[in-house]
């Protein structure tokens, strides 16, 4: 058995909008009302994914959700063509792109029975992401349904929020072999909601059967989420024995860095100063919301949003990091704009499993050809544009819908309709 990484990126769903729902999520609160481009969308995300599969790296894809969701808003008594505009727009979200929110993941080296654990985020802190995990169950269930490989849990209870993987990082020697795993919650964000719980975090730890001693709880600092950081991996990432980190992403930062060294002698933590890059240019380019990947040569590269090269202290900072002796050798650009105006960028976009691919259900592995075949898809079915006035219409939710059955039909997923 070959453990290797995945990458499950979350499909552009047809109805992407910008609709201002995330309060502490500066970019999606300040596009709120601009006009979207699903199509656009939904093509920069598999020009991504190509990127990934050009460089080396195995790549796998969730679905979008059923848009507008009937079942949610008959949970609450009504239907789109009744539901009042705002509980329309938190029915008709493409949020299940953002596939790092989808689950935690802890892969089979880290826990007791030895099989790789997945708990399905419950994104109970926002209402538009609330309704998304029993269709991400759905699908985690039919993608890892190998009991002898895999366990994947219902989400952790109310009331304690779980956002998934964007608020947890391993560290490793390899990914086959066990690491250390950091759980990161918030405790206050200023004005904005801290959206992980630690008891939610703890839950998670224990499913999973994680050794205690080589798992760890981290604050996040109160000051990066009031900064708009409503995620960990705003402000950190970590592959293999590397941390990228902004200074201040961490409540306790000496202490968190003293247990990694302890646990992890080998670990190279690249720290970003403040006074080099500031939060805001940090939360703005998105340098931290980036892929930290090994290719298959062994060299860690930092797969980075665009807006990271157009943020000049970000740039001339990534710039003085690659020319100097560092652990992280190359940076590669996407261009994910229109899930970036959505506060999501490259590493939103993915969900990482550490396993063999033989093990997962081939239908949520891509190669070319599928790709190229559902590429040929969002071109003909995805909408081009929406424009806030568009949400109330059922000639839209008709083509959404369309759309999504002619992906599943597709990749041979029907029964997940
Ligand atoms: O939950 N944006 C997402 C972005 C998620 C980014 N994910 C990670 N950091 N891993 C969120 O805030 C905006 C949708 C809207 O406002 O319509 C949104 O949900």
């Amino acid at each position: 058995m070959t453990l290797i990484e995945i990458n499950f990126d979350g499909i552009v769903g047809p109805s992407h909008n910008y609709a201002g729902l995330s309060l502490g999520n500066l970019a999606a609160t300040g596009n709120a009302g601009s006009p979207s481009h699903p199509r656009a969308a939904a093509l920069q995300g598999l020009a991504k994914m190509r990127a990934n599969m050009v460089l080396g790296l195995p790549q796998g894809l969730f679905l979008p959700h059923r848009r507008p969701d009937e079942a949610w808003l008959a949970r609450l008594a009504t239907r789109a063509r009744d539901a009042d505009p705002l509980l329309l727009a938190n029915a008709l979200s493409a949020s299940p792109m953002w596939a790092a929110n989808a689950a935690t993941v802890s892969p089979a080296p880290d826990t007791a029975d030895g099989r790789c654990h997945l708990t399905v985020a419950n994104l109970m802190t926002m209402a538009h992401r609330s309704h998304e995990w029993p269709e991400t169950l759905a699908q985690l269930r039919l993608a890892f349904a190998d009991a002898r490989h895999f366990a994947v849990h219902p989400p952790v209870p109310a009331p304690f929020g779980d956002e998934g993987a964007a608020n947890h990082m391993r560290l490793a020697p390899g990914h086959g072999a066990p690491g250390v795993e950091i759980f990161v919650y918030g405790l206050s964000g200023g004005p904005f909601p801290a959206r992980q719980h630690l008891q939610a975090s703890r839950a998670v730890a224990r499913r999973h059967t994680l050794d205690p001693a080589r798992t760890l709880f981290a604050a996040q600092s109160e000051e990066v989420i009031a900064a708009g950081a409503f995620h960990n991996d705003v402000v950190a990432v970590a592959n293999g024995t590397v941390l990228f980190t902004h200074e201040r992403a961490f409540a306790d930062r000496e202490g968190l860095y003293a247990d990694l060294r302890r646990l992890l002698p080998e670990v190279d933590i690249v720290e970003v100063p403040a006074d080099r890059v500031s939060l805001a240019d940090a939360i703005r380019s998105y340098v931290f919301n980036a892929q930290l990947v090994t290719l298959p040569g062994g060299e860690a590269a930092l797969i980075l949003p665009t807006e990271a090269r157009d943020t000049p202290a970000v740039w001339s900072w990534l710039q003085e990091m690659v020319a100097g002796n560092g652990p992280i050798r190359r940076l590669e650009l996407v261009d994910v704009r229109e899930s970036m105006a959505n506060g999501g960028g490259p590493a939103c976009l993915r969900l990482r499993v550490v396993a063999d691919p033989a093990t997962v259900d081939s239908r949520f592995l891509l190669d070319e050809a599928k790709l190229a075949r559902i590429e040929d898809i969002v071109a003909h079915h995805w909408p081009e544009t929406i424009t806030p006035e568009m949400l109330p219409d059922p000639a839209l939710w008709r083509s959404i819908e369309t759309a999504r059955a002619a992906l599943l039909h597709a990749l041979d997923l029907a029964e997940l309709a």
